[in-house]
Order: C-alpha cells, then sequence, then structure tokens
C-alpha cells in the first residue's frame, strides 16, 4: 500500500513540468485566467485572441537596411526628412566634394604646375562657400525644429501607460484601466518559434493599446537606465532610475511592432524586447477585462474586486517561465552590481 503511495506521488510530481510547459505554451491571457480561478470563481474571462506577427510591418525587415514603415504621424514626418531632404542633401554633398577633390589633384598638381599659384583670395568664392552652406543649414533646420516640437507638444491623452525598465525585462502599469500590471519578459527561443514570433522580439506579456489614441507614455527605471524604443512608432525615451520621463504616440493603424531596449543596461541588455499591439478600441476593451481592468468610466466591474489578486500573480507566473530574468524582488539589490 505504501510503494502504491509513493508511486503516486511520485507519478504526480512527474507531472507537474509537465502543467508547466503547458501554461508555458499558453498564450499570456491564458496563463492569467489560469490563476484567476484559483482565487475565486470569476466570470470565465474571454481568452483574448492576440495578432500573429506580420513581416512586412512592425519588425526588422530581413536584409533590410531602410528605416521601418512608420505608423505615426510623427514617424511619417521623421521618415520625410530623413529619406527626401537628408538623405538627398548629404548625397549631393558628398559627390560635390569628390568632384572637387578630383579636380583640384588633377588640375593643380605639381607635375604640371612646375611654378605654383601663388593666389590666397577670392572674395566671391570665399562669399558663396560661407552663404550656401548657410542656406543648407536653414533648410534643414526648418523641418528638423518643427518636428522636434511636434514631438514635444504633447496632445491631450486619451490612455496613459507606465514603462518601467528593470534588469532584464519591463514592466507595464495602466493606471487609468484599475492600475493593472503586466511584467514582460523575452520569450525562449524554442517559444518564440513555437509561437511564429521573430527571434529575440518575441514576449510574453504585449503592450496592448488602441488604435488612434494618443498614449501618453510615462518612463522610468527600477536600476540602471534603459531605453524604451520602437522603430515604428519613432519613440525612444530613456528610462532613468528616479526620474518620469515622458513620449507619447499615436498608432494609426493595427498591428504588432516590436522594439528592444536601447540603452546598454547590463549583461541582458540585447534580451529586454518590447512588443506593442495596436488594436480597435473594440479589442482594447476586451483586452483589459481579461486583465482584470476596467475602462475609464466603467462602474467597478464584479470582476475589479478580485482582479488585483488575479492580475498581479499572473504576471509573476509569467516572469517565472521563461527561466530568464528574476521576479521583481531581487532587483532592488541590483543597483550595487550594476556598477561593476
Ligand atoms: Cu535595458
Amino acid at each position: 500500500m505504501k510503494t502504491l503511495k509513493t508511486i503516486m506521488m511520485a507519478l504526480s510530481l512527474a507531472a507537474i513540468p509537465v502543467a508547466v510547459q503547458a501554461q508555458d505554451a499558453a498564450p499570456a491571457p491564458a496563463a492569467s485566467a489560469a490563476a484567476a480561478p484559483a482565487a475565486e470563481a470569476v466570470p470565465a474571462a474571454p481568452a483574448f485572441q492576440h495578432r500573429a506577427p506580420d513581416v512586412d510591418i512592425g519588425q526588422p525587415i530581413p536584409g533590410g537596411f531602410k528605416i521601418q514603415p512608420q505608423v505615426t504621424e510623427i514617424g511619417e514626418d521623421a521618415q520625410w526628412l530623413h529619406n527626401s531632404l537628408l538623405m538627398p542633401i548629404i548625397t549631393i554633398i558628398c559627390i560635390f566634394v569628390l568632384i572637387l577633390l578630383a579636380y583640384a589633384m588633377i588640375r593643380f598638381r605639381a607635375k604640371a604646375n612646375p611654378v605654383p599659384s601663388k593666389t590666397s583670395h577670392n572674395t566671391l568664392i570665399e562669399i558663396v562657400w560661407t552663404l550656401v552652406p548657410v542656406l543648407i543649414l536653414l533648410v534643414i533646420a526648418v523641418p528638423s525644429i518643427r518636428l522636434l516640437a511636434h514631438q514635444y507638444a504633447q496632445p491631450k491623452p486619451d490612455l496613459t501607460i507606465k514603462v518601467i525598465g528593470n534588469q532584464w525585462y519591463w514592466t507595464y502599469q495602466y493606471p487609468d484601466n484599475g492600475d493593472f500590471e503586466l511584467v514582460s519578459n523575452m520569450l525562449p527561443e524554442a517559444e518564440a518559434k513555437k509561437r511564429g514570433e521573430p527571434r529575440l522580439l518575441g514576449v510574453d506579456e504585449r503592450v496592448v493599446v488602441p488604435v488612434d489614441a494618443v498614449v501618453k507614455v510615462i518612463v522610468t527605471s527600477n536600476d540602471v537606465i534603459h531605453s524604451w524604443a520602437v522603430p515604428a512608432f519613432w519613440t525612444k525615451m530613456d528610462a532613468v532610475p528616479g526620474r518620469l520621463n515622458e513620449t507619447w504616440f499615436k498608432a494609426e493603424r493595427e498591428g504588432l511592432y516590436y522594439g528592444q531596449c536601447s540603452e546598454l543596461c547590463g549583461a541582458r541588455h540585447g534580451f529586454m524586447p518590447i512588443a506593442v499591439e495596436v488594436v480597435s478600441k473594440d479589442k482594447f476593451a476586451e483586452w483589459v477585462h481579461s486583465k482584470g481592468g476596467k475602462m475609464p468610466g466603467e462602474a467597478a466591474p464584479a470582476a475589479a474586486a478580485p482582479a488585483p489578486a488575479a492580475a498581479t500573480p499572473a504576471p509573476a507566473t509569467d516572469a517565472a517561465v521563461p527561466g530568464t530574468a528574476a521576479p521583481a524582488a531581487p532587483v532592488t539589490s541590483q543597483p550595487a552590481t550594476a556598477q561593476n
């Protein structure tokens, strides 16, 4: 009888890794849904269907070297400035200087000019080579400063999210939606492959935002300086411990957009990707509810009471799943090591 019991126990222990793997395989919301019943019988939150990655947008183009397709007005302006103004000017200047150099080297070479010219001034040329660069700089400065001003003139936000950098993962808070929090870790390579996510860019918890909404992003850090950057939005903001930096974006196209930490922040700097999923307003509300949050103006729903309990353990499980970064707790002790 005792042996039977031991065998039973051994079997149930062996089943645990399988269960963990199953949770690992399930999409993120399923994981939080799995945590919910343990807390309380929440009215079954519908499993949120996440979007599949699209190789044409929101991620580096294989073999590509150009700027990613932009999906914000700021990004489109910046792309125009780069592609239609700066690149042509740079190209023309490079070719012009190359031709001048070649001309001077051949025309005024020592062999053909045994008696060197003693010319030291030419007023006309001096005026031209002072004025032309000034004019070129003015032509560049006007759209450049306009773009900079536009980036800093934040329209009235429709949604605020708080982004916190950690060595080496991101946490996201949604203060307008019941203040739930997500812990976002990179997917292990095998898992990313299984889900069809690009290598080193897939995460277990995506940031989900509505399309055509001004999203205010408050960026800070728990340990060292990170940088929250999403190329398709033309967004990049340093995450500095003890400081709240602010930026914004308004994505005009639904899709899945990847980014990466863009400030050297330690050994796993290259392994803290960002994934922002832009969805319709209805889908956003659906996602918020699946996370135990609420939409602004919504009376605290029945699910709101168990929400913090349901929302908190879920990210912790997810953080543990990839087996990459430590959960939030040890982070506070990290800055000392970070100075090495
Ligand atoms: Cu970082």
